[in-house]
């Protein structure tokens, strides 16, 4: 996996601040050597890390941890937040009528990730058509044609056209009833004004709603005067890094998207047309951290801030029989505040139905580790298999095991819970009290906490 070196280093440096007894200047400038060279040792651009290193050295010395945090925890929690300013700012990819178009050299994974965007959109149920405008490559042509057929998508292509500008603008006109138009353009083996050139004339011609940058995690330090180059010329608005699957050491890619400000909007994590996944900085970085606790830790600092909305979408959506494990994590993902999640999954599945006894200590800490591993599982999932949790044979629980260091039977026993979560929510469908009471109780983050009657 990408970055994996320089997650086993940042986690040693993890470990060194949790095991010193105090936090002196000499720690914090061995922690910020330490930090420095891991993500040197990454590819992460010099300028970058030095800047990085300032700050965080600059942070442990003047900054005093809050009240009931140690001075160990707080370290973590800079090197956290430092950390993140290299992801930026998330950002996704809106679901609306639009036309995008990948840009990148060769063998980045433009056509793959039309692919893979396509099928994305089409799951949403977004009409989606895909055009190939890479008049270079020799295959291009056949290679989307291919990809269309299999994910029964429009295709629009011209064999012998030599004016990409011509093809794609045909091609809008053919596929003006759909939703979402995708272009896959050429790519060069190295960034020339030819290239420039053309995606400039093409940018200029159709004015696409997105330019997503397409980006292989592998490329070194040369990607960020690239991604600039190309940022120049055609105004980035998103980026995909590719082949997170294997072994590249990732830095550059990252460095590269921090020195043009565009959001990552995916990740792709393999050959097939299912392996994109939607990118969070937050949860990149705690899974390269190995940092479940962390997170819980700092969530107990945070506030609790549900619009009435957010807990009544989210309410039906845990009731309807179509809930998947994508909603699931999403509900984790958005009530992962002051441990509201690691409650409400204690009070609800299985046992924990209104009115059961009180939760002890030992019980909620149970929850806490089981969630904060289910996360990383479920980080480790496809977009496919959230969406189609009934899929997941032994194959791919083999894989997701391996993919987030955890056991093929603690992967087993998070499906065995999302089923029961799931038929434990068709039940109480028709439960309006149980409904009000629960979503009264997401929005306090009281989840069967109170001091009265338990789960109830
Ligand atoms: N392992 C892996 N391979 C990928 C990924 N994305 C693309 N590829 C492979 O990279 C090669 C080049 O991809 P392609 O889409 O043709 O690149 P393009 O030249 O930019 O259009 C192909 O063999 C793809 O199967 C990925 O996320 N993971
Ligand atoms: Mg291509």
């Amino acid at each position: 996996m990408v970055l994996e070196s320089l997650a086993g280093s940042l986690r040693e440096t993890l470990r060194r601040i949790s095991g010193a007894s105090y936090i002196d200047k000499e720690t914090i400038k061995e922690v910020v050597k330490d930090v420095q060279r891991a993500l040197l040792k990454a590819d992460v651009n010099v300028k970058l890390v030095l800047e990085l290193s300032a700050s965080l050295e600059r942070r442990a010395t003047e900054e005093k941890p809050p009240a009931g945090m140690t001075e160990q925890d707080y370290m973590v929690k800079i090197i956290y937040e430092e950390l993140l300013t290299i992801l930026g700012e998330d950002s996704k990819l809106v679901l609306r009528d639009q036309t995008i178009m990948l840009v990148g050299l060769y063998g980045q994974g433009k056509t793959t990730s039309a692919g893979k965007l396509a099928k994305f959109f089409h799951r949403k149920g977004l009409s989606v058509g895909l055009i190939a405008a890479d008049i270079h490559r020799p295959g291009a042509y056949d290679q989307l044609e291919q990809l269309s057929k299999t994910l029964s998508v429009p295709f629009y292509g011209e064999r012998n056209q030599k004016d990409p500008v011509r093809i794609i603008k045909n091609g809008l006109e053919e596929m003006k009833q759909l939703k979402v138009k995708i272009v896959d353009t050429s790519g060069r083996d190295s960034l020339n004004e030819e290239l420039i050139d053309e995606i400039k004339k093409i940018k200029k011609a159709i004015n696409p709603d997105e330019v997503l940058l397409v980006m292989d995690a592998t490329i070194g330090q040369q990607a960020g005067p690239q991604a600039r180059t190309i940022n120049d010329a055609v105004g980035i608005t998103g980026v995909i890094i590719t082949k997170m699957d294997g072994t590249g050491k990732g830095g550059g890619a990252l460095s590269a998207v921090s020195s043009i400000h565009s959001p990552v909007y995916f990740l792709g994590t393999g050959e097939h047309m299912d392996d994109l996944e939607i990118f969070n900085s937050k949860k990149f970085l705690s899974r390269l951290l190995g940092l479940g606790d962390l997170e819980t830790l700092l969530e107990t600092f945070k506030e609790t801030n549900i619009t009435e909305e957010e807990a009544e979408e989210s309410m039906s959506r845990l009731m309807s029989g179509k809930f998947n494990l994508k909603d699931m994590y999403e509900i984790w993902e958005k009530f992962a505040q002051p441990g509201i999640m690691r409650k409400m999954f204690e009070s609800l599945p299985l046992t924990k139905m209104p009115g059961a006894s009180k939760i002890n200590t030992q019980d909620l800490e149970n929850a806490q580790s089981k969630l904060s591993n289910y996360r990383i599982i479920l980080d480790s999932m496809t977009f496919y298999e959230l969406e189609n949790p009934d899929e997941i044979n032994a194959k791919r629980i083999a894989r997701i095991a391996h993919g987030s260091g955890r056991e093929e039977a603690d992967v087993r026993s998070l499906l065995r819970e999302f089923k029961a979560m799931k038929n434990n929510m068709k039940a109480m469908k028709g439960n309006r009290g149980f409904k009000k009471l629960l979503k009264s109780q997401i929005r306090s983050g009281n989840f069967g906490l109170d001091e009265t009657g338990g789960a109830s």
